[in-house]
């Protein structure tokens, strides 16, 4: 089992994330870096800040073509294993996005609370974020607000359509001391998991080196992902339809007993749930 030291997992619970020791191969990453050249390829319409669902290879209602790659990932036992020991034994796979930032351009994401976007009841998600090239403060690594999930609740957001924002919707000013931020900086191959309510975001990448990373999401089987909560649509800034959106049961079992592990599975081996 890959171990989290007791340290890491009270870091976890007590700032809402965690940088652990654990971390890929060189070969893994390199893996990875194929695979997001492949879907960067596939989906030449979509922004590469906007890969939703890259773990899915079969059409889905949100219009981009994953990788089989990314699915194996998602379900490698070692980073079960990490997020396991933070949000306990019943773990479900719902979501895992490819967060790629061009040289030069690559997009802003405001600063936010994943919990604002989701439709998740009672609100639960730990996200475990790959580095998949060096991710640094020069080229827009993962920011965050330490402790800004406690208590949990949602902040007010306000909207903001800009062309130049990777989400839309930011959590409004005065809630928050963004000068308490933390530059989260890893190289390929490490990670960071973050918690549903923690207050987090990246600035633009305005370097010559590109900053990709894939974040998976995971929620405890003590939550129910309620697909009728949100619309399908823009909601984000860009198309996510979560009445389509696989879950698998990776671990344990799904204590709500509401959470529907039939839905957009299309028959192929990696779209069967694992367990019902
Ligand atoms: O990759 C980033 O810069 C942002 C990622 C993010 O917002 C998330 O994983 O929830």
């Amino acid at each position: 089992m890959a171990k989290l030291t007791p340290q890491e997992i009270e870091q976890y619970h007590a700032d809402g994330y965690v940088v652990p020791k654990f971390r890929l191969s060189d070969e893994r990453v390199a893996q990875l870096r194929d695979a997001l050249d492949r879907v960067i390829e596939s989906n030449p319409d979509t922004r590469p800040e906007r890969l939703v669902s890259v773990h899915i290879t079969g059409p889905t209602t949100e219009g981009v073509t994953g990788d089989r790659e990314f699915f194996d990932l998602t379900r490698d036992d070692a980073l079960v294993d990490l997020v396991e020991q933070l949000i306990g034994p019943d773990v479900i796979l719902w979501g895992c996005q490819a967060f790629c930032k061009p040289p030069g351009d690559g997009m802003e994401v405001p600063w936010h609370q994943d919990g604002h976007y989701w439709p998740i009841r009672p609100l639960a998600t730990c996200t475990l974020w790959v580095a998949i090239d060096d991710s640094t403060r020069e080229n827009g690594c993962l920011r965050v607000i330490p402790g800004s999930h406690r208590p949990p609740k949602l902040y007010r957001h306000v909207k903001e359509d800009r062309d130049d924002l990777t989400l839309n919707q930011r959590v409004a000013d005065g809630q928050f001391d963004p000068a308490a931020a933390v530059d989260v900086e890893l190289k390929a191959g490490q990670m960071s998991l973050h918690d549903v309510y923690l207050i987090h975001g990246s600035n633009a990448n305005r370097s010559p080196h590109r900053r990709a990373g894939l974040a998976v999401r995971y929620l405890p089987g003590s939550s129910h992902f309620d697909r009728t909560v949100f619309e399908p649509g823009n909601q984000a800034g860009y198309v996510v339809d979560f009445s389509t959106r696989p879950l698998w049961l990776l671990r344990g079992k799904d204590r709500t007993g509401k959470n529907d592990f039939r839905v957009g599975h299309g028959g192929t081996e990696e779209a069967r749930p694992t367990r019902v």
